[in-house]
Parts: C-alpha cells; structure tokens; sequence
C-alpha cells in the first residue's frame, strides 16, 4: 500500500516524455481558456506518463527468433506483514525466496486467490511475490548478436522484475503485456541459471485503472488495530497475480521492434499500408512479403514504409457475414542489418474497412449489426488466468449461439483471445480498464495522464488485429460530473490520434441529457437494466423504457445506438411461472421484451445488442450476489441457461436475415 504510492512516483518520475509531442501539437492547435487546462495537462503528461517509444509486438519464432515458455509451477509467498512491506526492507529477490520464509507452490498463469484454502489469501491486499528458477539455452547466452527478453503477458496491478537479484523492469497496470531485455544481466551474473522473481501488488488507488481505495477502519470497538478493505467501483472480483504467460524471447541484435498496418480497398484491389521500425541498426534493410492462405505471394515491396497492393482481395469479413469469413493474408517482415543478420517477423493481416454514419456501422461498406456477448476473463479455480481449453470452449459456444461480436468488458483481455478472434471473424470491441471511474478525484490530471497512457499501451499491442473494430475508453464513468466533458474530450481525441481507422466509444449508463462525454464518441453505447435495477420485477415496463431511452439519445446525437448492456440474475435451475426475479424464466422474459423493441429500431438506427453477460462470474461479495453475478446466459462452467437457446435462436435468425452464412454452417432456428 505505502509502497505502491512510493514505486509509482518513483516510475512516473521516471518516466517522464511520453507524449510531449502529440500534446504540444494540440496545444498549439488551440485557444484561451482550453490552452491553458491544456499547459496544465501538459505539465501532467510530462511528468507521469510512460514513453512508448518502443513496440509490443506478440512474441513468435521464425527463423531468427525463439520462444521459451517459463509458466507452470512457480513458489509464492504473500508479503502478510502490516506494511506490506517487509519484502522490500530485506530484499527478498537478493535471494532465492525460500530462504526468505514459507512459501508455497503457485500455477502461472493463474490468479492466486482462489487457489488455496485460505481466505486470508483469497482476500489478500499488498504485495506478493513469485519465483521461478530457469535455464537459459547456453548459445542465447554464448551468441552477443543475440537479444533475450523477459516478457509477462499481464500481472494484476502493479508489478516489478528481478533477474539473479537485479531489478530489470517495473509496470504499472493489470491487463497488458511489459518486457525487459535481460540480456545483459544475465551476461553479467551467473552463467545460464535464470532466478526470476516477479513482486505484485493489487493495491488500488484514485489514480490507477480501475481505480480503488484503501479505507483504515479506526473504530476500535468494532475493528481490530490497522484493519483495512479495499473499496472499488466495479462489479468483479479484483483477481491478482501473474494472469498471462511468462515468456522468455530472443531477437538478433538488430531487430523488428514494431509493424504497424492499415487497409483498405478498392473494388478488388485491397491496400495494406505498413510501416516497420527496426531498432539497433540505423541502416537495416527492410523486406516486406504478403502471402495468401495457399502460400502465393500476392505482394512485396523493399523499404520500412510502403503500401502493398493485393488483386483479387478476399477481404476479411465477421462470422456470418460472408461464405468465406475471417481471411487472414501472412505478412513476412524481413530486416537485414549492416552484419548480414537477418530477423524475420510474422503477422496475419486481415483487410478490410470500418466506417461508422449516422444510423449504420459499416464493416467492408456493408451494414454490420452486432448480436454478440459481453464477457469476463473468469472461471473456477483459474480466477482471470489465462486457459486455453476456456478460450476454445468460449469461441465454441460463441459460434454455438450465433454470436457475431464480443466486448472485452472491462479491460483488455489476452491477445491470444484476439488473435482468436481474427481466426474466426469475431469482432471484437476492445476495451481498456477504465472501469468504475464514479469519484470526482478520478478525473484529475494525474488519472487522466495515465489513462491516455493505457490506451497507448492499448492501441499499441491490439491496433494490428482486424477483429478489434472499435476502442472503448470506459465503462460507465461518472460522465455527468463537471470534469468529465474535458476528460473524455482528451481521452477520445487521444485515442483518435493514435489510430484514425478505428471509432472510438465509451460505455454509458448516465442521462442522456447530462452526460457530458457523449459529444465526442464515435457510437453510443448504453447499458440499461430495466426491470432489475430500476423497477425491479416490472417487465411489463421495459418496451416503453427501452424505446424513450433510444429515441433520446438518438434524438440528441444522431449517432448509432449499441445496446452494450441489458441483463437480468438467473440462478440455474431455479423457476417460476408466472416468472419472478432470479429464474430462468424472468431472465428470459426480460431478453424477450428487450428484442421486441431491438427489432424495431435496428431498421433505424441502433446497430447492435450485446447480452450482460455471456457466462457468470465471481464478484466481491455482498448482499446483492449469490457467490457471484448471476447474468450468464451460461454457467461458470460454461453450461447453457434458457436464456442461452432464446439468444441462440434469435441470434442464427439475424445472421439469416442479415449475413450471407457459408455452406457448411448449421441453421439451427430454420
Ligand atoms: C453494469 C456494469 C457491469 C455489472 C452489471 C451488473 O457495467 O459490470 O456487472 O451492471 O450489475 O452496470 O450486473
């Protein structure tokens, strides 16, 4: 807790260029009273902000590079003392942790917190720390053209690297990837034997994303001396530890640090811009091959920049749009430095074109609508750790029911889950951690300056995949409050300038007259509960409700409605008819009544529903959930509710009326 406060300073003062540029250019670019907030964000952004100066490109082998993964069983301890700091004060990573006191077997990737039988663990606030001890392949160490990074798919929230004692790298942020080139600390210290320990810390503060607060307890009678909770504005269980993969990589030397693409088309030419930086030769000389699914090339070029032209495009189209859906060309990226090594990089490029009007969402020209899902990284045992079979289970009961798209509610999930996505035509809209911003203190420049950070960070590592059609910067934010008009004005202009081919949205559930951050989205996105939050028990209400809510929004802004959220608890098993909260059948009563009025407007202008929420999933506990949000149209563990066959048979219908679907797909509802 104190400690986290400390570190981070420490890395803001660290870090202090991100940015400096791209805000200078709007300060310049503007007058008054705006300039000078502006100068003060600006002294902000300097001062806190990372530098993203380099890529974040997903780690894969070719023939210049290899992968090693060190996940699996790792030892733990949690940091128990009352500062949480007693790792620090002795240094726990200067030696191996066993020596330091108990520890205990820990699965990576996997949250910590539900893992044992213990609650302390389970509820466990502060730092912990994991260990693995590796071995590193002789020649990486041997071979100096050789680069060998340390990389960690994600860590909840706060996280800070040793190698053989030495601190190689700190990240602020639960959600996204952070690496360290480690080469040289291994060429210094022991040889091959790599001791990796990894201290995290879940602490939520205002500032951070999602943002949390630490409350002492000082009533003596009732709480014992420095008992403390941490209180949060959101409603999952605020999972920790090391959540994705921990990976070790090499590179040559001179290496592929970053691809950037853009497409778009023109009758059946297709257009792929690109743009590569190399770093560790100024002087590499860059090769850029695209090829289609059976091996052809269809075009090259020489040069670090440059568009490609593809005849005959097959572009890429969602799932259930097209006879020949999710059309991935292979983009070999090869740069050649002065020495003669080469390094070889590559990405699936999908092409096609987002475009938002007035009333449609266009997706290759064509009107998209989105039927599809809000999900959670959550499962038994796991927590938010990253699991292959839940991933192809997910993507199998998606493609079951008809989906078509998913938001990744409410942070970034694994950009393996994307690359899924770009494989099976989901669209996907991505999601950064701006959940639960509700206190006033939340929209200071501070929180602000990270925020624009994590949409870097964001942007940065999902803008090459063509399932991410859109960016969301928040879910349900307190977009009534005063500062928020200037925050999100900032936020989505930010995130524009980081990538123009992609809307930008955040989601809201405030007044349609009072939310001062919807002037500047691309789409409206709304998430209402009629007849459980409000009115609970009132179906009867929800067509009227529905339809004013659509029509005031569309009447103020002109722009396409997404219904993000809608929803209602369903304890399996539980029915009644008439139905009554809590069962099956109210649940589906509550789906039945939003569709009639869904059915309405999408011949006007709302684009897309998006169930709350695809499976169940483990929250904080309180007196309003059942071990858990109950608003799965399935279980936790994935299995279907009556809710899940309505979507299902609704969901194949519109894909019939609106998509073209391939032969080989089932139509269950014909
Ligand atoms: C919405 C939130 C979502 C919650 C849901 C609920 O966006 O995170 O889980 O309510 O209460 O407002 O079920």
């Amino acid at each position: 807790m104190y400690k986290i406060e400390r570190l981070t300073s420490r890395a803001q003062r660290k870090c202090f260029s991100v940015n400096k540029q791209t805000v200078e250019q709007r300060v310049m670019g503007s007058s008054g009273a705006e300039r000078a907030a502006e100068r003060l964000l600006l002294a902000a952004l300097c001062s806190v902000c990372q530098a993203l100066q380099d890529g974040m490109l997903f780690p894969t082998e070719s023939p210049s590079r290899e992968v090693k993964d060190v996940s699996g069983l790792w030892i733990f301890r949690a940091d128990e003392s009352p500062e949480r700091s007693r790792g620090f004060e002795q240094q726990w990573y200067k030696s191996p942790l066993a020596e330091t006191g108990p520890v205990i077997d820990m699965p990576v990737p996997s949250s910590y917190n539900d893992i044992t039988q213990d609650a302390q663990i389970r509820d466990f606030i502060g730092w912990v720390w994991y260990e693995k001890d590796v071995w590193v392949p002789a020649r990486w160490i041997q071979d100096r053209g050789t680069r060998i990074v340390l990389r960690v798919g994600s860590a909840h929230y706060y996280s800070v690297l040793w190698v053989n004692g030495v601190k190689v790298t700190e990240h602020v942020g639960g959600h996204l990837p952070f690496e360290a080139d480690i080469s040289g600390v291994l060429r210094q210290t022991s040889g091959n034997q790599c001791r990796i320990t990894i201290a995290v810390n879940n602490t939520l503060t205002l500032e951070t994303l999602p943002p949390g607060t630490i409350q002492y307890m000082t009533d003596r009678s009732r709480y014992p001396a420095g008992y403390f909770v941490q209180n949060t504005n959101f409603d999952f269980f605020n999972y920790a530890g090391i959540h994705r993969p921990v990976l070790l990589y090499t590179t040559p030397k001179a290496h592929i640090d970053d691809i950037t693409v853009e497409t778009t088309f023109s009758d059946n030419i297709g257009l792929v811009s690109f743009n590569v930086s190399v770093l560790g030769s100024s002087k590499a000389a860059v090769k850029v091959t695209l090829s289609a699914q059976d091996g052809r090339c269809v075009a090259s070029a020489d040069g670090s920049r440059g568009v490609l032209k593809v005849t005959d495009v097959n572009l890429w189209w969602p799932y259930l749009m097209h006879e020949n859906p999710a059309y991935l060309y292979s983009m070999e990226v090869q740069a050649t430095a002065e020495d003669g090594q080469t390094d070889v990089y590559t990405l699936p490029v999908g092409i096609r074109t987002v475009k938002v009007t007035s009333t449609q969402f266009l997706i290759n020209n064509k009107p998209f609508y989105f039927h599809g899902v809000n999900k959670h990284e959550d499962a038994d045992i796991r927590g938010k750790g990253f699991d292959w079979p839940l991933v192809v289970k997910d993507f199998n009961l998606m493609k079951w029911m008809g989906a078509n798209s998913f938001r990744t509610s409410h942070y970034p999930y694994a950009e393996e889950i994307l690359q899924m996505a770009d494989r099976h035509g989901i669209v996907i809209i991505d999601e950064c951690p701006g959940v639960g911003i509700k206190d006033i203190r939340s929209f200071g420049n501070v929180s602000l300056a990270h925020h624009l950070t994590v949409m870097e960070e964001l942007v940065r590592r999902d803008k090459n995949h063509p399932s991410v059609v859109m960016w969301s910067v928040a879910n349900e934010p307190a977009s009534e409050m005063p500062p928020a008009g200037f925050y999100f004005k900032e936020l989505v202009s930010h995130t524009r300038s980081l990538d123009s081919s992609r809307p930008v949205t955040y989601i809201t559930a405030s007044n349609y007259a009072r939310d001062l951050g919807a002037p500047y989205v691309d789409v409206i996105c709304v998430n209402s509960y009629f007849s459980w939050y409000q009115d609970p028990g009132h179906t009867e209400l929800i067509g009227l409700q529905l339809n004013t809510q659509f029509d005031n929004w569309y009447g103020k802004y002109q722009k396409p409605i997404i219904q993000s959220e809608y929803g209602a608890d369903a304890v399996p098993g539980l029915h009644s008819d008439p139905p009554m909260m809590f069962t099956e059948e109210y649940q589906k009563t509550v789906l039945q009544n939003y569709h009639n009025v869904f059915d309405q407007k999408r011949k006007e202008f709302v684009i897309g529903e998006l169930i709350w929420n695809f499976a169940d999933f483990m929250t904080s506990q309180s007196i309003i959930r059942v071990v858990g949000n109950k608003k799965g149209i399935f279980t936790r563990q994935r299995q279907p509710k009556a809710g899940a066959f309505l979507l299902r048979e609704r969901y194949w219908r519109i894909a019939n009326e609106t998509g073209v679907l391939p032969t080989w797909a089932r139509y269950p509802c014909l």
